[in-house]
C-alpha cells in the first residue's frame, strides 16, 4: 500500500467499526486485503486504547492533586478538566502535514497529541502549580514544554503545553504513553475557544478587523488575568 492508500486506509479503518461483518462479504473481494485491512484496524484500535490507558493514568494524578489541594486548602486551584482522543482522521492528516509517513508505528512516533487533556484554572499561578507537580512526579516524563503564556502566539493564544509521557502497564509489556496538556486560565480559555469557533466558521481566513478584534480580545484577557492575580493578593497574602 502507497502512503496516501495508507493514510485512507486508516482512515476507512476507523469508520469500519464491525470487522467481523467483512468476513460475510460477497465473493470476488480481494481476501488478503480484506485481511490486512482487519489488522490494520486491530492496530489502530490497539493504538487508540493504549493512548486511552494514558489519559486515564494522567487523570488519576490530577484528581489525586485536586483532591488534597482541595483538602488542605479549602480551596481547588483546577476549575475544569476535559481530555480527548484524537480522531483518526486528524491523526492522519496531522501526519501527512508533518511529514512522518502514515503507518501506525509513524503516527505514534510523529503525532504526540493523540491524548489530550486540558485543564483550566482560575489563576496564573495554579497553571504552573499544576504543570511543576505533574512534572516531578517520578513516572513522568518531560518530552516538550511550550509556554504560550509566557510568549504568546502572535494572534494572542496563551496557554501552557506540556508533553507527558506516563506509563501505561500492560499485561506484557509497559508502554510510555505521550499525553499532551494544555493548562490554562477560564480567561485563556474563554478566547482559544472563540478564537477556534471564529477560525471555524470563516475556514481559517479571518478578516484584518476581526484579527484585530480577537488582538483586543487578548489584550483584556490577559489584563483580567492580572487583576485577578492581585484580588488573590488582596484576600490570601501569604498564598494558598
Ligand atoms: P486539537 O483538535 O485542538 O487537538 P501544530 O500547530 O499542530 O502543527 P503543534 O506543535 O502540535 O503544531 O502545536 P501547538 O502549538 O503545541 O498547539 C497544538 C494545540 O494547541 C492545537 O491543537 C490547539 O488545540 C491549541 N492551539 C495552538 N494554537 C492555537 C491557537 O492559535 N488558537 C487556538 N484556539 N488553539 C490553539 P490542534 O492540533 O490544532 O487540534
Amino acid at each position: 500500500m502507497g502512503p496516501v492508500g495508507r493514510g485512507a486506509a486508516l482512515c476507512a479503518v476507523a469508520r469500519v467499526s464491525d470487522t467481523s461483518s467483512m468476513a460475510d462479504t460477497p465473493l470476488g473481494i480481494d481476501e488478503k486485503a480484506l485481511q490486512d485491512l482487519r489488522d490494520l484496524g486491530q492496530e489502530v484500535e490497539r493504538l487508540r486504547l493504549v493512548y486511552q490507558f494514558g489519559i486515564e493514568e494522567m487523570l488519576t494524578k490530577i484528581t489525586i492533586l485536586r483532591q488534597e489541594f482541595e483538602q488542605i486548602h479549602d480551596y481547588s486551584p483546577i476549575e475544569h478538566v476535559r481530555s480527548r482522543l484524537k480522531s483518526v482522521d486528524s491523526m492522519v492528516a496531522k501526519a501527512q502535514r508533518y511529514g512522518c509517513g502514515e503507518s501506525v508505528e509513524a503516527i505514534r512516533g510523529g503525532v504526540r497529541d493523540i491524548a489530550g487533556i486540558r485543564i483550566t484554572c482560575s489563576f496564573v499561578s495554579d497553571v504552573y502549580w499544576i504543570a511543576q507537580m505533574l512534572q516531578r512526579q517520578p513516572d513522568v516524563e518531560t518530552l516538550q514544554v511550550k509556554d504560550y503564556i509566557s510568549e504568546p502566539k502572535p494572534n494572542g493564544y496563551r496557554s501552557l503545553h506540556l508533553i507527558l509521557a506516563v506509563p501505561v502497564f500492560l499485561s506484557e509489556s509497559t508502554e510510555q504513553v505521550p499525553v499532551e496538556l494544555q493548562i490554562r486560565t477560564i480567561a485563556m480559555d474563554f478566547w482559544a475557544s472563540m478564537e477556534h469557533k471564529l477560525n471555524y466558521k470563516y475556514h481559517r481566513a479571518l478578516s484584518a478587523d476581526l484579527l484585530s478584534e480577537l488582538g483586543d480580545a487578548a489584550r483584556l484577557a490577559r489584563e483580567l488575568d492580572d487583576r485577578m492575580a492581585r484580588l488573590r493578593e488582596e484576600i490570601r497574602p501569604e498564598g494558598w
